[in-house]
């Protein structure tokens, strides 16, 4: 693997012959031609010059691929269909991985929260992150918030205009309210969810797992009511391989410096300001959303003036309020 890894790293920079390789990263000839091979099976098609070993113009959608010039320290790990990402990454959490992405191109039993099915056919991008951060385990829900806004800022440079429903949700379209019914809204087509699971100790997190489903290069008709979907929202396939390289950067960048998450969630929700009412676990609370709190705790201003302070739940945007 870590051959591999430096080979990915010494192609970057152009073509290099085999014994350059070699003496570059300091193992033999034959192990070179050996990580050149192992690559190409994983899909990485790497190309014979005359002046050596070159990476392909477009990398595919793979393990190599992925890990190609990301700007982010995680290990990748491919697969063309898995259960659940999510569930594979906390396999790999038990054998003592870390820093690692699992990605999948199909899951066959991906979970939303409160074990909910999640729809993931081939096309999609379904990943999910292993960290350790050193946090106490109350702090974990910030990095759930840190994932919404990486995911909301790579389907924004993808030319899709996302944005945040309280507390992981991420939307598209307009945000009109409850329906004649009285029905709260899913305030937009959803464009993609977010699980967090995790083990903590006492005062630190043992491992998190931050999974990402994002309906990239999907047709909405095959997703469950009320989704979208990158490639329907754009009419224009996506780069998978370059929204999720950004995704994992900027998760990156922002789980390093928590202190960032917050004010940049807060610049791409569309929950606060508005009327809502949340679901949790205590009952439902309805009233105007005011803020949302450290790690990531909804504030509710309730009719008769009260504030609450929400940890967990499912959030229906309302209208206004009477006149
Ligand atoms: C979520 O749950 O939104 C979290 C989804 C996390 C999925 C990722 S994929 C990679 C990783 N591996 C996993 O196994 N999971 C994670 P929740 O807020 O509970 O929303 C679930 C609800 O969204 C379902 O009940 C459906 O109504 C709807 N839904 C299911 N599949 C969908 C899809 N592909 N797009 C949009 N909505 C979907």
């Amino acid at each position: 693997m870590d051959t591999r890894r430096a080979l990915l790293d010494a192609l970057a920079d152009g073509p290099v012959s085999g014994p350059d390789l070699a003496g570059d990263i300091g193992v033999s000839r034959a192990a070179v031609w050996k990580a050149v091979e192992s690559l190409r099976d994983d899909g990485f098609a790497v190309e014979s010059t005359p002046e050596g070993y070159a990476p392909p113009d477009d990398p595919s959608y793979s393990g190599p691929g992925i890990a190609f010039g990301l700007d982010a320290p995680y290990t990748v790990e491919y697969h063309d269909a898995l259960e659940s990402t999510n569930a594979r990454a906390r396999e790999l959490a038990g054998e003592g991985e870390s820093d690692l992405a699992v990605v999948a191109d199909e899951q066959t039993g991906g979970r939303g929260r409160l074990d909910r099915e999640w729809v993931a056919p081939s096309g999609g991008i379904w990943a999910s992150v292993l960290t350790r951060p050193d946090v106490p385990p109350a702090h974990a829900p910030v990095h759930t918030l840190a994932a919404a806004v990486a995911t909301t800022d790579a389907c924004r440079e993808a030319g899709v205009d996302a944005h945040i429903k309280w507390p992981n949700d991420v939307l598209v379209g307009e945000d009109d309210g409850a329906n004649a019914d009285g029905q709260g809204s899913r305030g937009g087509r959803k464009l993609a969810g977010i699980l967090t699971e995790m083990e903590g100790e006492a005062d630190r997190v043992s491992w998190l797992v931050v999974g990402v489903g994002l309906n990239a290069n999907l047709d909405a008709d095959a997703l469950p009511d009320g989704a979208t979907s990158l490639r329907d929202e754009r009419g224009a396939e996506v780069d998978r391989r370059r929204l999720i390289q950004r995704l994992l950067e900027r998760y990156h960048e922002l789980t390093a410096d928590l202190d960032r998450v917050l004010p940049a969630w807060r610049e791409r929700t569309s929950t606060l300001g508005r009327r809502v009412r949340v679901d949790t676990p205590g009952g439902v609370v309805e009233g105007e959303a005011v803020d949302v709190r450290f790690p990531g705790a909804l504030v509710v201003e309730t009719d008769d003036g009260e504030e609450r302070v929400i940890h967990a739940g499912d959030c229906d945007h309302l209208r206004p309020a009477r006149e």
